[in-house]
């Protein structure tokens, strides 16, 4: 039977384009491309919510694999809107020529593999299945939707907005009576824009965060001028930074330094604005309970400065998790709004939401009458974008029964029993604590390298062996043991920002260096640690 294609794509953002250019333009591959959305963008093109803006800094949130594109786009804001990052993405695929290969408004919904054929069957919600020996998820990790742990959707009869899918027309808030679910990264960056427009806004509120100023301006001619020209330069710094970008390298240990000295180096770090205020200024914070309170002192104590209302201030005050063991939110504006006459916090930790109701929301304690909902209330991340995937792979086994326990891959890239399928961004890599445009390049190059490998082999198939993968979860999860991560009460980084999801490793957080170090070395000495084939490549000592 003649396979369709060579590869099958899943998704247009960041992950999804880059593939199509690698293993299209430059492997010289058959590539067919899907994404559920009606255009380029992935999460930039479904995030449309009124303030959306990535909150990490625009000139190393990008592309660095084309000269071309590093000298001729500008960017106008330090950290861009959602409108201005969808332009860039188009501005590339159209500049390669990628759109030619996606069908766009057309939803993945199984991806089976055929063991004697040794090819995927794709399926996708317009009815059509396309065969292809290698299929690339760049599906996303943050682009399923938490189920949410109340009802009511239904019987509401105001507006339920959804941020993640927030309608291309403009909504018009003005005058209305606005609850906002959710004060994640996404709700920190919305309700400051309902704020202002809307009659009422009642913000719902399950865990307080530590946000700290994003620190936003224009990007003047001649710092774009300087980027142009040193943009090679730049990104060595990034990809050699912990977090993607050349920030300034942080003391050791916020232990070293009196009480003073730290409140100095936050002061200054909290006014530059974005991750700066946890990649530059001590080594220690996601490693050190005591060197973390530090700072969790330092930004409850500017919670209060910045909040009139002392009770208010003091519910907006995280007390339950280190700094950044959740993901840190950044913030503009967004402790003054509470400041406002036309807005009230409401604390759902203790007295949880129960459902919405033909007028408004309802508490275990009380009823709120509302107009508009809107959901900020997380994506199921990681594991979720694959499982809806519908992937099955060797001996029917599907990714759901595969990862009962939590997730299992070798680097993250690809897993055992399910051959020639390639995860970017995806469970038990570097991505969620990197600058995720860089980790997606390093992810697909890898990718473009292992298929070439196989091909110029005369092989057709390449999967990590089980050991590899097991010693990998271990790795995993020894290295997020050492972080404070499994403090937090509940984190996507462990998983348990959705009931009943496994609290597990689904990062490797030992830095992108560390990572990138490891799938090179898997690169020169051959890919020990996976069977290509079916034959296992030694692992050389
Ligand atoms: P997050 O960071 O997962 O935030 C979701 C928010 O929604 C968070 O405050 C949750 O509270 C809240 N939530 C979820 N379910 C409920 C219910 N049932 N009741 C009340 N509150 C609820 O997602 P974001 O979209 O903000 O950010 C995602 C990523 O985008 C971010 O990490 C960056 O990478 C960019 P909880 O904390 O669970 O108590």
């Amino acid at each position: 039977m003649a396979i369709d294609k060579d590869v099958i794509v899943v998704g247009a953002g960041f992950a999804g384009l880059y593939s199509v250019h690698k293993l299209r333009n430059e492997l010289g591959l058959d590539v067919q491309a899907f994404d559920a959305g009606g255009g380029p963008g992935g999460t930039w093109w479904w995030n449309r919510y009124p303030g959306a803006r990535c909150d990490f800094e625009s000139i190393h949130y990008q592309y660095s694999f084309s000269d071309e594109v590093q000298r001729d786009w500008e960017w106008t804001e330090r950290f861009a809107g959602q409108p201005e990052i969808l332009r860039y993405l188009e501005f590339v695929a159209e500049k390669y020529d990628l759109l030619r290969s996606f069908r766009f408004r057309t939803r993945v919904i199984s991806v089976v593999w055929d063991d004697e054929g040794q090819f995927w069957t794709v399926s996708t919600d317009d009815g059509a299945s396309t065969t292809a020996r290698y299929v690339v998820s760049g599906a996303g990790s943050l682009s399923a939707a938490k189920h949410l742990e109340f009802t009511g959707l239904e019987d509401f009869r105001g507006q339920v907005l959804r941020t993640n899918e927030w309608p291309a027309e403009p909504v018009d808030l003005t005058g209305k009576r606005v609850g906002v679910i959710g004060t994640g990264s996404t709700g920190i960056q919305v309700i400051p824009e309902v704020a202002k427009v809307a009659a009422h806004l009642t913000v719902f509120q399950r865990t307080a965060q530590f946000a700290s100023p994003l620190g936003n301006e224009p990007v003047e001619p001649e710092q774009r001028r300087w980027l142009a020209d040193n943009h090679e330069q730049v990104r060595a710094g990034s990809r050699m930074n912990f977090l993607g970008a050349p920030y300034e390298r942080p003391r050791p240990s916020a232990l070293m330094d009196s009480p003073e000295e730290r409140r100095k180096t936050y002061d200054e770090f909290y006014g530059k604005g974005g991750f700066r205020i946890l990649a530059s200024t001590y080594g220690d914070l996601l490693f050190n309970k005591a060197s973390n309170d530090t700072i969790a002192d330092y930004l409850r104590d500017r919670i209060r400065d910045r909040v009139d209302d002392p009770k208010t201030a003091d519910l907006l005050c995280p007390t339950d998790h280190p700094y950044g063991t959740k993901r840190a939110p950044f913030e503009t504006g967004y402790f003054e709004v509470y400041n406002r006459d036309n807005v009230e916090l409401v604390d759902v930790s203790s007295s949880p939401i129960e459902r919405l109701t033909e007028t408004g929301l309802k508490t275990a304690t009380g009823e709120y009458e509302l107009d508009i909902v809107i959901l900020a209330t997380g994506f199921d991340v990681f594991t979720g974008p694959l499982m809806r995937l519908g992937i099955v792979g060797r001996d029917g086994l599907t990714l759901e029964e595969r990862w009962a326990d939590g997730p299992r891959g070798y680097t993250g890239l690809q897993m055992h029993g399910f051959p020639n399928l390639f995860v970017v961004a995806g469970p038990l890599s570097a991505t969620a604590l990197y600058n995720n445009a860089l980790s997606i390049e390093d992810h697909v190059d890898w990718i473009h390298g292992a298929i070439r490998h196989v091909r110029e082999q005369g092989a057709t198939t390449i999967e990590p062996t089980v050991e590899a993968e097991q010693a990998w979860g271990e790795l995993c999860s020894g290295l997020v043991d050492l972080t404070l991560l499994p403090q937090a009460a509940s984190t996507w980084y462990m998983g348990d920002n959705i009931v009943g999801k496994p609290r597990v490793a689904y990062v490797f957080p030992g830095g992108a260096p560390l990572y990138r170090a490891i799938t090179d070395q898997i690169t020169d000495r051959g890919y020990g640690g996976f069977s290509i084939d079916g034959s296992a490549v030694p692992v050389p000592p």
